[in-house]
C-alpha cells in the first residue's frame, strides 16, 4: 500500500436533494475521502437548492458550473419552474454560481485528469453513453471551455446525463471516459451515485496505484418526496417518479389514473436534466 494515496470523490447533479448529498458526504467520511470535486447542477428540480449550495461551498474542494447553474443566472426566463428555484436561491448564491470554474485539471498517479459538467464544448452540449467514438474522443480535446494551459487529459469525468459509467477505451487504450452519475436525481438506478478516484496526487509515475470505483447508496427517498410536495416544488409528481424509479420526466407517460409507463429510448432524452 502506497502511503500517499488520495481518495477523491467526484460527485455531480445534486439538484437540490440535500438528503442524498448528506448520504454521499457521510459515505465519503467513512471511506476516508481526502477531496471532493462537484461537477455542477447544484440546484433545480429538487426541494433544497439553497441548502445544497451552502453545503457544497463548505464541503467541496471544487465546484464546477453546470447547465442548471446557467439557468439560475437567467433573470428573464419564461419558465415558472426555473423562476421558482431562482427565487429560493437568491441573488448572493446566484452570483457565486456565476463565477464557478467550467473545467478543472489535476495529476493523479501519472494521469492527467480533467473534470467538467457536460462536455469540452459547453454545458449545453450533451454526450450520451451511446454517443459515437468520435464524439467521446472530442471530450479529451482542449477547447475554449477547458482552456489551453494543460496537456490533453488521459481521464475525463463528467456529469449532466445522470447516468453513471466508467469506460476505458480500446483505442486509444490510454484514455478513460467516465460519468459520475447523479447524487440527487439519478436516472440509471434510484440510488445516490458518485465515483471515487484514488491515486498519488501530482505524481508523474504511471506505476503508482490508480483506481476508479462507482458507488451507489440507498437513501431516504420518502422524506425528499414529502418535502417536495410540502414546499410546492414545480412538477413534484414527475420528480417523485424520477427519485423512486429513475425514470426521466420526459419519458414518463400518464396512463389512466395515476399509474405510469416507461419505455427507455435514447431518442427521448432531449429535455433538461
Ligand atoms: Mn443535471
Amino acid at each position: 500500500m502506497h502511503e500517499n494515496i488520495e481518495r477523491i470523490a467526484v460527485i455531480s447533479d445534486i439538484h437540490g436533494n440535500l438528503t442524498a448529498l448528506e448520504r454521499v458526504l457521510a459515505d465519503c467520511r467513512a471511506r476516508g475521502v481526502t477531496a471532493i470535486y462537484n461537477l455542477g447542477d447544484l440546484a433545480g428540480k429538487g426541494p433544497d437548492g439553497p441548502q445544497v449550495i451552502d453545503r457544497c461551498r463548505e464541503a467541496c474542494d471544487v465546484n464546477i458550473f453546470g447547465n442548471w447553474d446557467e439557468l439560475m443566472l437567467r433573470e428573464e426566463t419564461q419558465s415558472d419552474s426555473v423562476q421558482w428555484h431562482r427565487r429560493r436561491i437568491g441573488p448572493e448564491r446566484i452570483e457565486w454560481l456565476r463565477n464557478l470554474p467550467r473545467s478543472v485539471d489535476f495529476r493523479l498517479s501519472g494521469r492527467n485528469i480533467r473534470l467538467f459538467h457536460a462536455s469540452a464544448q459547453g454545458v449545453w452540449n450533451r454526450v450520451y453513453p451511446e454517443a459515437s467514438h468520435e464524439t467521446k474522443l472530442a471530450m479529451f480535446q482542449n477547447t475554449d471551455l477547458t482552456g489551453y494551459d494543460h496537456s490533453e487529459p488521459d481521464v475525463v469525468g463528467y456529469g449532466d446525463i445522470h447516468h453513471a459509467f466508467i469506460t476505458p477505451f480500446f483505442i486509444p487504450k490510454n484514455k478513460t471516459l467516465f460519468n459520475a452519475g447523479s447524487v440527487g436525481n439519478p436516472l440509471d438506478e434510484p440510488r445516490a451515485t458518485y465515483v471515487l478516484l484514488s491515486g498519488v496526487r501530482d505524481s508523474e509515475d504511471w506505476h503508482h496505484p490508480f483506481a476508479m470505483q462507482l458507488i451507489r447508496l440507498p437513501y431516504d427517498v420518502d422524506s425528499v418526496v414529502a418535502r417536495a410536495y410540502a414546499l410546492g416544488v414545480p412538477h413534484a409528481d414527475k420528480l417523485e417518479i424520477e427519485l423512486r424509479e429513475a425514470i426521466y420526466r420526459g419519458m414518463q407517460k400518464k396512463k389512466s389514473g395515476s399509474s405510469f409507463f416507461c419505455g427507455w429510448s435514447p431518442i427521448q432524452h432531449k429535455k433538461l436534466r
